[in-house]
């Protein structure tokens, strides 16, 4: 394990001078969820399965920015699905970014899932990992570096919500929550870039992120394995909730490798508010 998290730092430090120096156009093609590439997405790609097959203990990989898995050692332990770089839509206008990896065992179920590390590329680089706690660490870029900062934990409740998807869209039981929680004084942190936005509500010690089912998407759009299981690991281990409207989002087995599913992270009270509004609903 400590092999993958050594090539995840590698990663972060290449990914971050790419996104620094490189082009941040739009590349010619498309992802498997029909998202148009930026030249980084493919950059990151291309370093991430670099650096993930030197490492043994890793049997196969799987991106958000590829089609089909790629098996890399018959004898590896462990199965790495990730988002090179999430968010990246956001490049342009110079917002935070960032990466996602899963690390699984045997299959990539959300029961399966035994490790997860999301790097975000902002004023600073930080990655947060999560074991048995959740380390924050910021990069040296001088040294070349991540050095530990301390452990996270969410508090019972917070006083942030990041209410993601097409407002128009949204289920008319959902919106009226998402106001109820603003009537209640919390206030609007959402940028459009999961990574950042999730970072935020944990560092701050709590509250929502919603990216819920919804007319035009009743599978919601973030992805399981790239995305939802990565963060669902993070904040249940840091002392959250991660649900998809009524189920532990860890519970969920994707039929497809790209399968999306409705999400909620937060502190025990928000997520406890959410099961209130969506058992009304079964
Ligand atoms: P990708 O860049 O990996 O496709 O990320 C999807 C994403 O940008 C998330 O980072 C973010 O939370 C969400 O989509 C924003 O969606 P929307 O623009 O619908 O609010």
């Amino acid at each position: 394990m400590t092999d993958i998290i050594n090539a995840i730092k590698k990663c972060a430090i290449r990914i971050n001078e790419a996104i620094k120096y490189e082009d941040t156009s739009k590349a010619e093609s498309e992802n498997k969820s029909g998202d148009i590439q930026v030249k980084l997405d493919v950059i990151s790609d291309d370093i991430i399965e670099e650096e993930f097959s030197k490492v043994a203990d890793i049997k196969e990989i799987v991106s958000e920015e590829k089609e089909d898995a790629l098996k890399l050692n018959e004898n590896g332990k462990y199965f790495v699905a990730y988002d090179p770089l999430d968010g990246s839509s956001l490049i342009d206008v110079n917002l935070s970014v960032g990466s996602i990896f899963g690390i699984y065992k045997n299959s990539y179920d959300g029961a399966n899932i035994v490790a997860a590390v999301y790097v975000v590329y902002g004023p600073r680089v930080e990655m947060v990992v999560a074991r048995d706690v959740v380390e924050l660490f910021k990069l040296d870029e001088k040294k070349g570096e991540f050095i530990f900062q301390k452990e996270l934990k969410l508090n019972e409740k917070g006083n942030l919500v990041g209410p993601g998807g097409t407002q128009k869209e949204w289920y008319s039981f959902h919106k009226e929550m998402i106001d109820n929680f603003f009537k209640d004084g919390y206030r609007l942190r959402y940028s459009g870039g999961m990574v950042p936005d999730l970072h935020q509500i944990l560092l701050k010690g709590g509250g929502l992120f919603a990216y819920p089912g919804a007319n035009d998407k009743p599978n919601g759009k973030l992805r399981m394995l790239f995305e939802v299981f990565p963060f669902a690991y993070v904040y249940k281990i840091a002392g959250g909730l991660a649900i998809d409207g009524s189920d532990d989002l860890l519970s969920l087995s994707p039929k497809h490798l790209h399968d999306t599913a409705p999400c909620f992270f937060g502190s025990d009270y928000e997520i406890q508010k959410v099961l209130e509004v969506y058992s009304k609903r079964k």
